[in-house]
């Protein structure tokens, strides 16, 4: 190879060396001009038999290779490998994390922690039961006949073991009471099951949070102001509570316990139909045969009780229209909910 040929190859491995795009080649380019068969040491070794005139000029060209070849490969190493990441001393420590996207609670998570806080403040813990229940806890240790109609097959998943999805937490209570004697201060929350054709407002699969007060001289009064307070301290300072008489197997005296609206502080509003109330729960005074079944005393304590669903709290707060939306596990709709 003449100095001329051995000039215009420089500018070759040059221009290999500008555009090698991994460090993979990089590394077969220095092998073929540098390394140890590779034409630097063929063009040194070929000096001694190199036209006279000529050896000065290869010489210099041959440190050029060396030199400007090295540097090249060198720079360009430390370029490929900023890019790739992999060098950490190219990493830039100021750029921002890849965040997670947090979750959010769910808003049935939301009312049934919420109101376990509330009742935690009066003393009442959290008790929690089995799905499948017998019919006895469910039913008859309630004080529910026979003929009622939430005992039906249209009503209720009945289990070919005989037993059933619970239609209501109440026999959590049943448990609690069958385990432990009077004073008894529990909430229930949990999942129950009705053969109910989903709507906006219903669904087969809902929540509930029941309570129960048993002690001795417990009345309906303590029930209203447990009541109010749980309605001021969920919906805010100015909600108040008011009663109307209804039935309940399981309870005598029974009623129906209203919030007055917060969203128009009871002056009427699309939210309670213009009435300044909205319906939240049922309660009443423990039946005496409840009592009787579980091996309380029926002369010695009283006791009240309470259930209301979670979902539609969670509705009547929240202002959700449509009770599927809490079952949809759309993102978009849960992350309002922090
Ligand atoms: C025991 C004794 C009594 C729990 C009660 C209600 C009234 C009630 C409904 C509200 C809306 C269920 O989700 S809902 O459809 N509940 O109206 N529940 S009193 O009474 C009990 C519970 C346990 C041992």
């Amino acid at each position: 190879m003449n100095a001329e040929e051995l000039a215009g190859t420089i500018q070759e491995a040059l221009e290999e060396g500008r555009t090698a795009a991994a460090p993979e080649a990089l590394e077969a380019i220095r092998v073929k001009y540098l390394g140890r068969k590779g034409l630097l040491p063929r063009v040194m070794k070929g000096l001694k038999d190199a036209d006279p005139s000529e050896r000065a000029q290869l010489g210099k060209l041959a440190n050029q290779l060396k030199q400007e070849l090295g540097k090249l490969l060198g720079a360009r190493k430390q370029e490929l490998s900023g890019a790739s990441g992999a060098d950490a001393a190219n990493f830039d420590y100021t750029l921002p994390g890849q965040w997670r996207q947090l979750g959010t609670r769910h808003p049935i998570s939301r009312v049934i922690e919420d109101t376990a806080e509330i009742f935690a403040r009066l003393g009442f813990t959290v008790a929690e039961g089995p799905d499948v229940e017998t019919g006895y806890r469910n039913f008859e240790a309630l004080n529910t006949p026979p003929h009622h109609p939430s005992l039906d097959a249209q009503d209720t998943f009945w289990l070919e073991s005989g037993e059933l999805l619970r239609t209501q937490t109440s026999p959590v209570q049943i448990r609690v009471m069958e385990t432990q004697p009077p004073p008894v201060r529990v909430i229930t929350p949990g999942r129950c099951y009705r053969r109910d054709t989903t709507d906006a407002t219903h669904s087969a699969n809902f929540h509930q949070i029941e309570g129960l007060y048993v002690d001795k001289c417990v009345s309906l009064a303590d029930l209203k102001g447990t009541m109010a307070y749980f309605a001021r301290e969920l919906m805010g300072p100015s909600v108040g509570v008011r009663f109307r008489p209804h039935f309940f197997p399981f309870t005598e005296p029974s009623v129906e316990c209203d919030f007055s609206c917060h969203v128009c502080g009871g002056k009427g509003c699309s939210v309670c139909k213009h009435s300044g109330w909205i319906e939240i729960a049922g309660a009443g005074m423990v039946d005496p045969r409840v009592f009787k079944r579980v091996g309380y005393d029926p002369a010695g304590v009283t006791g009240y009780a309470f259930g209301m669903g979670v979902e539609r709290i969670a509705m009547v707060k929240y202002g959700i229209k449509d009770i599927r939306m809490l079952y949809d596990n759309d993102v978009r709709f849960l992350k309002q909910f922090k």
